[in-house]
């Protein structure tokens, strides 16, 4: 458990932001029973490595393989609910307008919980579009009325290609738009909270240590060590659901509200 003094210089630290950004990764969403990237292959998917399914040429190689673990996916996902650390996050933005969100994770819950101009950096698993780009990039795909099922994917209305999720894969670039707005806001940002991330997956594993060199006070939330901590000023060890409502509770107090 996180001791209280540490969670109160953590707040004084971000409380004290001109301009705070916030930055997701699987851990957050591990309380609402999603499993993290790297463990959402059980059973069936266990033989796969996710690396080499969540790749351009794996769905051109086998595209029925590829949507069949989207669909195992979307079912992880439909279920689950926004947990107390993404009601933490949504609660914050809304108490301050100088508070901006950064996610890597695709499964849309930070949106549901209230969260505003969500910068999602890998896409959205709810989000289908056609993998020829044929009416523009992105060009949006609206599942309902299409044939598919968890083995067959499905065709574009327009053009009969196949339609993929909207998300980045391995190997793939980052939308320029999303990739500009979420490195502007390391750059520019006071204190960046860092929260259940590996610090692996590149580029958004750069966005801390681009904040860091940018002067800004960087506090880690995980359950252990992670890519980020060597450049965090204060590492909060607990789980997100956990620490972040009473981080959120600390910096909105009125002692530092005041400041
Ligand atoms: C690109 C969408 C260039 C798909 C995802 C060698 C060296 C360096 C880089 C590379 C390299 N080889 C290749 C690369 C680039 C590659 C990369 O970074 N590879 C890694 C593996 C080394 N990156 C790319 O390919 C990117 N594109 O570089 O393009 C380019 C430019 C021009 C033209 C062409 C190409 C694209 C990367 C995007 C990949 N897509 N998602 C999908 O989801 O199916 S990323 C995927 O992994 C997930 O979405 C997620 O974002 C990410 C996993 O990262 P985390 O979120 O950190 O999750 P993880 O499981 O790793 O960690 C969870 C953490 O939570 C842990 O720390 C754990 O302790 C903590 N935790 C657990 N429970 C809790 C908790 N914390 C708090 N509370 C808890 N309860
Ligand atoms: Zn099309």
């Amino acid at each position: 458990m996180v001791d209280d003094a540490l969670i109160a210089r953590a707040a004084s630290a971000l409380a004290s932001a001109r301009l705070l950004a916030v930055s997701s990764g699987a851990g957050v969403s591990k309380e609402s029973g999603i499993p993290t990237f790297r463990e959402a292959h059980t059973g069936l998917w266990a033989q796969y490595d996710p690396e080499q399914l969540a790749t351009p040429t794996a769905f051109r190689r086998d595209p029925h393989l590829v949507w069949a673990w989207y669909m195992h996916r979307r079912r992880l996902i439909e279920g689950a609910e926004p947990n107390p650390a993404h009601v933490a996050i949504a609660r914050l933005q809304a108490e301050r307008p100088n508070v901006m969100l950064i996610t890597q994770n695709v499964d849309g819950l930070h949106g549901i919980a209230g969260s505003r101009d969500v910068i999602e950096l890998h896409g959205n698993l709810r989000r289908y579009r056609c993998a020829d780009s044929c009416q523009g990039d992105p060009t949006p795909v609206d599942l309902d009325g299409l044939d598919y099922d968890d083995e067959t994917v499905p065709h574009c209305p327009h053009c009969g290609g196949l339609v993929r999720p909207d998300v980045v894969w391995y190997g793939e670039p980052l939308p320029a738009v999303v990739l500009g707005a979420a490195f502007d806001l390391a750059e520019c940002c006071d204190a960046m909270l860092v929260v259940g991330t590996s610090g692996v997956v590149q580029p958004a594993a750069s966005l801390p240590w681009v904040a860091r060199d940018h002067r800004a006070a960087i506090v880690e939330v995980n359950v252990k060590p992670s890519g980020v901590t060597p450049v965090a000023d204060y590492f909060l060890k607990g789980p997100a659901g956990e620490v972040l409502p009473r981080l959120v509770e600390a910096i909105l107090s009125p002692s530092l509200s005041s400041e």
